[in-house]
């Protein structure tokens, strides 16, 4: 067991710092080994603190002197505990701090502060990683202005960059092997934004004119021999540029625009200033390599860092408490530009899937936090679903009730007013407030509270009168976090939520009901946002030509679960004739799982549960799919998620069943695939490729349409199986040039207890060993694959000589593939899944902690299962739990787990 207890922390304790740091010059020499880091930090006391020592943090830093204005420090005066150097209370106003210290970047697999990866040495520093580099103050609220000389061997790497501009470079007196370069960083920044890269790269440049006409250099850096795969990422990046300046009316700051890629990283990408470091998923595409959704990713990485050029970098947080006000907004403005760059319908049908998928879950089960959470003790456990969906959620809530124009307005007065600062959520939503003179006290509650609102609605017609009346009322349960709250002390927050509840009727003949509120002298559209803002609110609308059909949460106005009781033959209406698209598809949804909880009612077996009537509308899809929008139709038919229905099992007060939920699920696509045939074979006929690929929206929705139909084709009899549909789908495999066809197919095969399957993989494997991010897709449909024996097909991967517990990306395709998106073998009955990730995470914690974390949150709803599983699973966290000194990052996770 751990030997101590980690410390938590909490926002009430937050005081300024004692001492402010205005400039930092860093010196770093990477050696073989090692590598030496020179500080000199201007140091002032902050006038608006009390009075105190001066605090630095520091992480596996060996300290090699210090000294302080030029004088070696007397060891009397300065104490070095734990993880942090204090300095006594005796310092002079303004000083000069300069320390060495040595460091061993070659053995850091956290993969956090200065670490060496295949071609050289790259940072990742948020959220606390500068102090693995040397001796600071890492807090966000302490800003500094940056200058950092990088020195290497000339030969193994050429490229020295960090961020800002360069501004000097050269060889090293004395050492001709051995070269060094300059940059200085204008802005002050906090140090999470610090980055440095020693490497041997390729790079593709370009440039980009601002608004206000000024150059900016582009360069994106990545392995040599893969610049062919960096186009699309350029494009994105000018993309995401022009459309800050024609959104937000932000421009790009600098002179230089860096992306540099990284095979070995922890999670997607990082903004650090001037310099972003990707990891090699988010920049490398082609097209016989990287599949729809990977171009999709890449265009939404890119724009989410570029974003935080401004939502981060220029207005940073003062303290990681409030990491939703960068994250949260920024995701929101990374979906409002994939919304405006691709179809807006489908991209917010995808974010609310994966909110579903990912957040609901997060919401209910023992790691729950609101999107400011009170406190924490490992803050990279916290960059959630939570802080970053429901984040976005939230400010797209605002966007909602203070419409696109006050939004920007807000936007405005926020950078005019905190341009340069480290400040909270509340400044956010008060630049909001001020700009629009929507009252957000009540809305500000979103930020305190845990937890998914469940929003009841009845509705009654009266014909007579012509009257509608809809009764909404929200309740808010307490979740795991209140009860930490309340273990810790802390005051828990209550009090009813501002929702908005955008609101369409939908009539008999399919159109929209004019709104008119009682009270009210004329309609005032189709669509109204409805402010729900007590317990229970009755809304009249007036004039209503004959009974509808409730649309509620129209576009998904706000992130709760919505109990509306509505009839097949009304959700039917609505998915055909909702004018909102979203709300369209929601039907579809509502439908599904309906007729998917009777069968999992019926254990998944026989067909009786499934109603003619869904059939039918599943039949309609497919026509609407050739005759109007395939990527809108390809959502309707991806019917729920397994993860997404144990949830509504959850709701209705039942264990999960993985199996029951697995059976009928697989059940209903074979049903469909049976009585549907015709129309499959029709659309996979029709939209047929016809030009060379390209990853542009009427193509994208045209093959995600096509394949769905081919896999669902795949759910047929065996006879026609052999005969008709496994020659599809291994010509699509040898096809190539065209990664999402093969991929799609793959995935499909993976499931299919066939011959063809293993020559498939053999020669899937062969053909692209060397493209890591292919074998990064070979590694996961193998983890997600339906076909019994997965858990020890899956210890036999592990021994694969290509699975490397070291690269995350390798741990997130095979292990998170298997216990994040494989639920059925996951929670196998006899606890194989279990101990198989148990396994895992003992091995990796102490090697990276962080993804090592990540992993250990497929335990999150452990409680939720029978008493079998709950046994298997108990066992599983305990054994993990009991790992000497186990990593905090681990032990928040598990020990929540096991508590709630
Ligand atoms: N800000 C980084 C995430 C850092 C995660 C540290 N554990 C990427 C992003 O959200 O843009
Ligand atoms: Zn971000």
């Amino acid at each position: 067991m751990r030997t101590e207890t980690p410390v938590t922390l909490y926002l009430k304790d937050y005081a300024p710092p004692a001492w402010l740091i205005d400039t930092v010059d860093l010196h770093v020499a990477i050696f073989e080994g090692h590598a030496d880091v020179k500080t000199r930090l201007a140091c002032r006391r902050n006038p608006a603190a009390v009075a105190g020592p001066m605090v630095l943090n520091g992480e596996a830093l060996e300290l090699v002197s210090l000294t302080l204005d030029g004088t070696p420090l007397d060891p009397a005066r300065y104490a070095q505990a734990g993880e942090r150097l204090t300095i006594d209370a005796s310092l002079p106003d303004e000083c000069m701090l300069e320390t060495v210290v040595r460091i061993h970047p070659d053995k850091n697999t956290q993969l956090s502060g200065l670490y060496r990866s295949k071609d050289g040495y790259f940072t990742q520093c948020e959220a606390e990683g500068f102090r693995r580099i040397t001796f600071f103050p890492d807090r966000p609220d302490v800003m500094a202005k940056f200058s950092c000389a990088v020195e290497a061997d000339r030969e193994r790497f050429p490229q020295l960059l960090s961020n800002g501009n360069p501004v000097a470079a050269g060889a090293c007196a004395g050492d001709a092997t051995r070269h060094w370069a300059r940059w200085e960083d204008p802005y002050a920044k906090p140090c999470y934004l610090f980055a440095l890269v020693a490497a041997r790269l390729d790079v593709l440049e370009d440039e980009y004119v601002t608004a206000s006409g000024r150059r900016v250099q582009l360069q994106i850096f990545v392995e040599p021999g893969k610049l062919d795969q960096c186009g699309h990422a350029m494009a994105a990046l000018k993309k995401a540029m022009r459309w800050d300046e024609q959104r937000f009316g932000l421009e790009y700051d600098l002179d230089r625009y860096m992306i540099v890629a990284v095979g070995d990283f922890n999670m997607g990408a990082m903004e650090n200033k001037g310099l972003n470091i990707f990891n090699t998923k988010y920049v490398l595409a082609r097209p016989d390599t990287a599949t729809d959704a990977d171009y999709q990713g890449i265009d939404r990485v890119v724009a989410h860092e570029y974003f935080h050029n401004w939502t981060g970098n220029r207005v940073t947080c003062r303290d990681w408490f409030q990491l939703s006000l960068k994250e949260g907004l920024t995701v929101f403005r990374d979906q409002e530009f994939g919304a405006d760059t691709h179809s807006r319908a489908v991209t917010r049908i995808q974010e609310v899937r994966a909110l579903r998928i990912g957040q609901f879950p997060e919401d209910a089960g023992p790691m729950a936090h609101p999107i400011r959470p009170a406190s924490y003790a490992e803050i990279n456990n916290f960059y959630t679903a939570t802080v970053y969906n429901k984040g976005a959620e939230v400010i797209r809530m605002m966007h909602t009730l203070l419409g696109r124009d006050a939004f920007r307005r807000g936007m405005d007065l926020y950078f005019r007013r905190h341009d340069g600062q480290a400040v909270t959520c509340e400044d956010f939503v008060a630049a909001m407030q001020d700009a629009s003179g929507v009252d957000l006290t009540q809305f500000r509650r979103w930020y305190a509270r845990a937890g998914t609102p469940r929003l009841h609605a009845e509705t009654a017609y009266d014909a007579v009168a012509r009257r509608y009346t809809l009764t909404l009322t929200q309740h808010l349960a307490p979740t795991a976090y209140e009860k930490r709250l309340a273990e810790s002390g802390q005051p828990v927050v209550e009090g009813v939520l501002h929702i908005p509840v955008a609101l369409g009727l939908v009539l008999p003949d399919g159109s929209d009901a004019p709104l008119r509120l009682a009270g009210e002298p004329n309609a005032v559209g189709t669509t109204r946002v409805l402010s729900l803002t007590e317990p229970t609110q009755t809304f009249i609308f007036e004039g209503v030509p004959a009974a509808p059909v409730a649309s509620l949460l129209r576009d998904f106005s706000a992130p709760v679960l919505l109990e509306l009781d509505q009839t097949d033959f009304e959700l039917a209406h609505l998915m055909a004739h909702d004018s909102d698209a979203f709300n369209r598809w929601e039907a579809g949804q509502r439908l599904a799982t309906r007729v998917l909880l009777a069968g999992v009612a019926a254990g998944g077996s026989g067909t009786d549960w499934i109603p003619d009537a869904f059939v039918a509308a599943c039949g309609r899809v497919l026509d609407d799919g050739l005759a109007g929008d395939p990527a809108l139709a390809a959502e309707a038919l991806n019917l729920p998620a397994e993860a997404v229905l144990a949830e509504a099992v959850v709701a209705q007060g039942d264990t999960i069943d993985p199996e029951a939920i697995h059976t009928a699920r697989v059940t209903l696509r074979r049903h469909l695939a049976a009585r549907l045939r015709d129309k499959l074979e029709a659309v996979w006929t029709t939209l047929a490729p016809t030009t060379a690929y390209a990853p542009d929206g009427s193509q994208v929705g045209q093959r995600a349409l096509r394949n769905a139909c081919l896999a669902y084709l795949a759910e047929s009899d065996a006879e026609y199986l052999q005969a008709s549909v496994v020659p599809r789908l291994t010509a699509q495999l040898a096809a190539g040039g065209n990664m999402t066809n093969q991929i799609a197919a793959l995935a499909t095969l993976a499931n299919l207890d066939l011959p063809e399957r293993e020559a498939a993989l053999a020669d899937f494997y062969s053909h692209w060993q060397t493209e890591a991010l292919v074998i990064d897709k070979w590694f996961s449909v193998q983890a997600t694959s339906r076909l019994p024996g997965t858990v020890g097909h899956m210890r036999a991967l592990m021994q694969h000589p290509a699975f490397d517990l070291k690269n995350p990306n390798r741990v997130y395709a095979l292990i998170r593939g298997f216990c994040g998106a494989n639920p059925r073998h996951f929670h196998a009955a006899d606890g194989s899944g279990y101990a198989l990730a148990a396994d895992v995470i003992s091995d990796l914690q102490a090697m990276n902690p962080q993804v090592a974390s990540r992993i250990a949150r497929s335990f999150d709803r452990w409680r939720q299962f029978d008493a079998g599983r709950q046994a298997h699973a108990r066992a599983a966290l305990e054994r993990i739990a009991a790992v000497e000194d186990l990593a905090k990052d681990v032990a928040e996770v598990v020990g929540n787990a096991l508590k709630a």
